[in-house]
């Protein structure tokens, strides 16, 4: 029996990796794509997902991957971040434009050329990798939630639109996780600035424990939807409300 395929996008750390490697324990035929392939290929060699170089913002990137795929039973789309915690009047425009640019428009993208494999599959499930910023905003973080608030627009139209077709739509929202990169890419490399967004803390959620969210709204039965899943660390009850020990 031939596995169903499963691409993750931004697979080549934090969430996308762990989700990568969790469905290919499922029996999925991971497809991890990302821009940085040396990473990708690592991950491939522990796993046995397949590599594959991708840039979300760019479209013939996007149609290189799907012309591979003639079939897709899930999409994940991982790929995203933030940039910039500046005051909404001081930020960066260009830091906006990256955001939309890559959490929304690479969503968009990755929708419209799987979509077709989805089909010929008989059964798809997009998953978007939103964010608690996708629910609510906060200061500092203007660009990040419009985009993420723009992604879980899409997820939602999208299961407007395919209602009636096989493919269900799921949004993930995690709150405060962990990873090696998020925070330090948000500030623009500052490690001792990223570590502070965990200080205290005493268990942000870790990459692992979204790829679990991931793997068990795929692995429902296929007439079961599971629209949304908000999830935080229990030290965690408001993006702004956290609970830190000294
Ligand atoms: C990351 C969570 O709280 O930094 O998506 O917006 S938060």
């Amino acid at each position: 029996m031939t596995q169903p395929v499963a691409v993750v996008t931004g697979a080549s750390s934090g969430i996308g990796a762990a989700t990568a490697r969790r469905l290919a324990a499922e029996g999925f035929e991971v497809f991890a794509a990302a821009r940085r392939l040396d990473r990708l290929e690592r991950l491939a060699a522990e796993t046995g997902v397949r590599p594959v170089e991708l840039d979300v913002t760019d479209d013939a990137s996007v149609a290189a991957l799907a012309a591979r795929l003639p079939e897709c039973a899930v999409l994940v789309n991982n790929a995203g971040g933030a940039r910039g915690l500046a005051p909404a009047a001081e930020t960066e425009i260009e830091d906006w434009r990256w955001m939309y640019e890559v959490n929304v428009l690479g969503s968009v993208r990755m929708v419209q050329a799987l979509l077709p494999a989805m089909l010929k599959h008989g059964r798809g499930h997009v998953v978007n990798i939103t964010s608690v910023a996708g629910h609510a905003v906060y200061e500092g973080g203007s660009g990040y939630t419009a985009a993420k608030h723009a992604q879980r627009a899409l997820s939602e139209t999208l299961r407007l639109e395919l209602n009636g077709k096989p493919v269900r739509v799921t949004e993930i929202a995690p709150g405060m996780v962990r990873t090696e990169e998020f925070s330090l890419n948000r500030l623009g490399g500052d490690a001792d600035r990223a570590d502070a967004v965990y200080r205290g803390v005493a268990e942000p959620l870790v990459a692992e424990d979204i790829a679990d969210c991931v793997a068990f709204a795929v692995t429902r039965p296929p007439h079961v939807d599971v629209d949304l899943l908000v999830v935080r660390p229990l030290a965690q009850a408001a993006s702004h409300k956290v609970h830190r020990e000294n």
